[in-house]
């Protein structure tokens, strides 16, 4: 009688399913506890003949380690699967978006301005960031005396013969010029290093993307079309550009673009200072000199050359007033250009 009763509650105990603590708690009350059903056993045990007492108590103890067992296992499962519904998590929301990465300003500036001049036929070119006076700086028309050669200027690796950081992306174009004839047609974005006092408007290094057309009857009204597009392309169809005489050793005449600022729609602001107008690139027709010392003719071939500051666009473009920023590396200011 007694042994039937015990197998028949070691298979409801193996059994007993709990979803949550109150039903761990009922197993406990109602098998485990001093009050529950293996307690009333054990006191049963007493009554039973000392014949059948050693086989039934051997069942009863298997029960009592069953119904343990059971016990912890219950409440190990309840514990796991409660954890989550404790912490507030609710399991129905749509997932938690990983953070992603975005390109750095002055990359995605580069690749729109890389973009603009493709479309025109422009290839993109690459050269060496050290490089020798002459790709720097003689084959560019500078004269021999000329300040930018000076220390205060320009990083010197080695002096006599000189060997220098790029002051600019010039030299990738004489490079192209002295290996390959015209038609040339090519953009050079790339680093350039100045020995400059770091400031909000200076550094020791910023980029430059410079540009290149070299044939047979281009001209200043071919340099004025080209980047009047890029400018339509790169600040908007209703940007206005004038042109202001300057000077470079290698460009002959020269000229400073300017567009309305973006700031302001030309109506005067602190970032144009009130001019309404904002410097964009500096451009020219490549001097006579600069095609002869990479082996063209300067009879039969012209071009236009400009350059301009990758800095420079990306802080119109998004209203950034402080250089350093391009370079601190601050997930802060970096993680505001998403989506490009
Ligand atoms: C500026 C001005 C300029 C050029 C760069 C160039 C290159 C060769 C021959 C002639 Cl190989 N010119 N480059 C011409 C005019 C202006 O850059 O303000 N850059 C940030």
């Amino acid at each position: 009688m007694m042994e039937e009763k015990i197998k028949q509650l070691h298979q409801e105990i193996l059994d007993f399913s709990a979803g949550d603590k109150q039903a761990v708690e009922a197993f406990r009350l109602k098998y485990i506890s001093k009050k529950g059903v293996l307690a009333d056993l054990f006191e049963d045990l007493k009554q039973v003949p000392v014949e059948q007492k050693k086989n039934i108590g051997k069942v009863l103890n298997e029960l009592k380690q069953a119904a343990e067992a059971k016990f912890a296992a219950l409440n190990e499962s309840v514990e796991s699967s409660s954890s989550s519904a404790d912490s507030g998590m609710d399991l129905s929301l749509p997932p938690v978006q990983n953070k992603i990465g975005n390109f750095h300003p002055l990359t995605q500036t580069r690749a729109r301005i890389i973009e603009i001049f493709e479309r025109l036929g422009f290839n993109v070119a690459d050269g060496p960031e050290v490089e020798d006076d002459w790709h720097n700086f003689s084959a560019l028309n500078f004269p021999e005396n000329h300040p930018a050669r000076e220390m205060q200027d320009t990083f010197f690796v080695e002096k006599n013969p000189d060997i220098l950081l790029r002051t600019h992306t010039s030299n990738v174009q004489i490079r192209l010029m002295e290996k390959q004839k015209p038609p040339i047609r090519a953009i050079m974005p790339g680093r350039v290093y100045r020995n400059e006092a770091i400031s909000a408007r200076a550094h020791c290094f910023f980029h430059q993307v410079e540009g290149l057309y070299v044939d047979k009857n281009v001209g200043f009204a071919d340099l004025k079309q080209t980047l009047y597009h890029f400018a339509k392309e790169m600040y908007g169809k209703d940007v206005k550009m004038r042109f202001r005489p300057s000077y470079f050793p290698f460009t002959e005449p020269s000229a400073e673009i300017d567009v309305t600022c973006l700031i302001c729609k030309g109506k005067g602001c602190n970032v144009c200072k009130y001019s309404g107008w904002v410097e964009i690139a500096g451009s020219g027709m490549v001097h006579p000199n600069v095609l002869r010392n990479c082996g063209i003719d300067s009879e039969e071939y012209t071009g236009f050359a400009f350059g301009m500051g990758i800095e420079r666009v990306t802080m119109l473009r998004y209203q950034i007033n402080d250089l350093r920023l391009f370079s601190e590396n601050d997930i802060r200011f970096l993680r505001q250009f998403q989506g490009g």
